[in-house]
Formats: structure tokens, sequence, C-alpha cells
């Protein structure tokens, strides 16, 4: 079987982690991307024994770095099957008339126009192929916004909007696009938005059973796995306990 290669963004932690671990069991050549090198280094390492694993250290909101890595992706790594768009964060959960705006820029840098970044420096080569597959990592808060949520709901609403988008353009070049969008998963998600509160972290996700970024995995893993002329679209994956946004049983 031919060898595919999947590139992910934010591989350093969280479901962009699981994901890369689960597609190394499966037998994808990998190119991970982050910005922290040491913890890249690290999966290089420990992945390295199972397949092929390229890195790049770059921050998704420098399109100049974002080109200029891409583009030093070796001849073995530089065909890129499967895009998986999961780099994003929120920063900071606060109502929108006292919103930090630093803390806007940062989400809307990143979870909008850097995914948009890495896409373009990958759509072409796809499109020149006429064959890929592009995933996108939305949320349960690009489909429902919830107070507090606005600025970052803002930014995953728009990644709705773009992987509609891709969709209808890409089409004509059988290129495959689909979003998976996860309710509440336990990752470093939480300390990032409250920016190294663990404790406050930790109670997002008490009393009831939040998912882990491995359930989110195996569901990327599932979705590209599926004959080529299949392509899951949009997918809304909720903790059993999570009805929506504001609504967790905690009793169960
Ligand atoms: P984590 O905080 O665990 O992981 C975030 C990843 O994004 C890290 O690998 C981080 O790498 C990377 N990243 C953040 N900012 C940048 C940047 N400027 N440039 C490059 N990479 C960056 O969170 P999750 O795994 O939970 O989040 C992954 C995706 O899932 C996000 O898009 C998030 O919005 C989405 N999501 C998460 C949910 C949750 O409840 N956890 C629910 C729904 C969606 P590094 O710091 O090394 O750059
Ligand atoms: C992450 C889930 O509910 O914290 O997208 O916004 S939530």
């Amino acid at each position: 079987m031919e060898l595919k290669t999947a590139l992910i963004t934010g591989a350093t932690s969280g479901i962009g982690k699981a994901t890369a671990e689960l597609l190394a069991k499966n037998g994808f050549n990998l190119v991970l991307c982050g910005r922290r090198t040491d913890r890249l280094d690290q999966l290089r390492n420990t992945l390295g024994a199972q397949t092929g694993v390229h890195t790049l250290t770059f921050d998704v909101r420098n399109r100049e770095e974002v080109i200029k890595a891409l583009e030093s992706l070796p001849q073995n790594f530089s065909q890129i099957d499967v895009l998986i768009n999961n780099a994003g964060n929120a920063h900071g959960m606060d109502l929108i008339d006292s919103g930090n705006m630093d803390d806007w820029d940062a989400m809307l840098d990143i979870n909008v126009k850097g995914l948009l970044h890495v896409s373009k420096a990958i759509m072409p080569q796809m499109v020149e192929r006429k064959a890929g597959h592009i995933i996108n990592i939305g949320s349960l808060a690009g489909k429902e916004v919830y107070p507090k949520g606005n600025v970052y709901c803002a930014s995953k609403f728009a990644v709705d909007a773009i992987n509609q988008g891709m969709r209808i353009d890409l089409n004509e070049h059988g290129i495959r696009v689909g979003a998976v969008n996860p309710g509440l998963v336990e990752t470093e998600f939480s300390d990032v938005r409250f920016k190294g509160d663990t404790d406050r972290a930790k109670t997002v996700y008490q009393g009831y059973q939040a998912l882990k970024a491995e359930d989110i995995a195996d569901i990327i893993h599932f979705v590209i796995s599926r004959p080529y002329h299949v392509n899951i679209a949009d997918l809304l994956v909720l903790p059993t306990a999570q009805a929506s946004s504001t609504i967790v049983n905690k009793t169960v």
C-alpha cells in the first residue's frame, strides 16, 4: 500500500499529539508542526521508531515562517496527502465589553488566519495532483455561541465557514474537505485559555467525563481512512454528558 503523508499542526499537545501517535501506529508518514521544538524533538524520537517523522517549528501566525518551513520539506515528506488543521486555542474568557484585545488578536490570528496560512501553502500541490484531504478542527463553539465565548466562538464559526468554502472551491479538483468539531476535550486547552491557572482549568473538566484527546484522534483516523469516494464533511462530537455549550450533566 502507498505510504500516505499527514501534516498535523499543533502536534505538540492534546488532540494533535494524540492524532500523531495514532497515525504513526497506522503507518502514516508524519510532518509534525508546532512552536515547542523540544516537544517536537521528543515526538520524533518516540514515533520515529514506528514511521517516518519530520518536524517543523513555526508559528502559524507568521505567514513568512509558514511558507519557509513548508518549502523546506525534504522530498520524501513534501507530498502532503492529509492536512490536519488543528493548531489553535482559546485565549481568555471575558464578557465582550471587558475583553482583552491581545486575546482577540491571538484567537483570530491563530485559529483563523493561521489555518489559512498553512492551507494556502499546501492546497496548490493538492490541486495539481487532483487529490488530497483537508481536515479542519472546528468546535461546538463554531456551531453555537456561549456566554463569554464571543471571540473564540467567532474564530470557530470562521473555521466552519472556511471548511465549507474549501469544500466548495476545491470540489472541482477532487479534494476531500471536512471538519471535526469537538465539544469539551480535556487537554492543555483550558490551561492556555486561563493563562496557566491550572486550578481554574481543572474545574472545566470536573464532575463528568469529558472527551479525551485520544477519542478525537480515533475519529480523525476513521475520517481519513474511509474509501476516497466517502467524505465526512462535518462532524460534531460531544461527551455523552454534554448536550450543548452550556448544558453539561454532572449528575450521572
Ligand atoms: P492544546 O492546547 O492541548 O493544543 C493546542 C496546539 O496548538 C498545541 O500543539 C500548540 O502548539 C498549537 N498552537 C497554538 N498556538 C499556535 C501557534 N501560534 N502556532 C503554531 N501552533 C500553535 O489544545 P487542544 O488539543 O484541545 O486544541 C486543538 C484544537 O482543538 C484547537 O483548534 C482547539 O480550538 C480545538 N478544540 C478543542 C477543544 C477542547 O475542549 N480541548 C474542543 C473543540 C475544539 P505549540 O504551543 O507548541 O505551538
Ligand atoms: C473548545 C470547547 O466549549 O471550551 O472549543 O469552547 S469550548
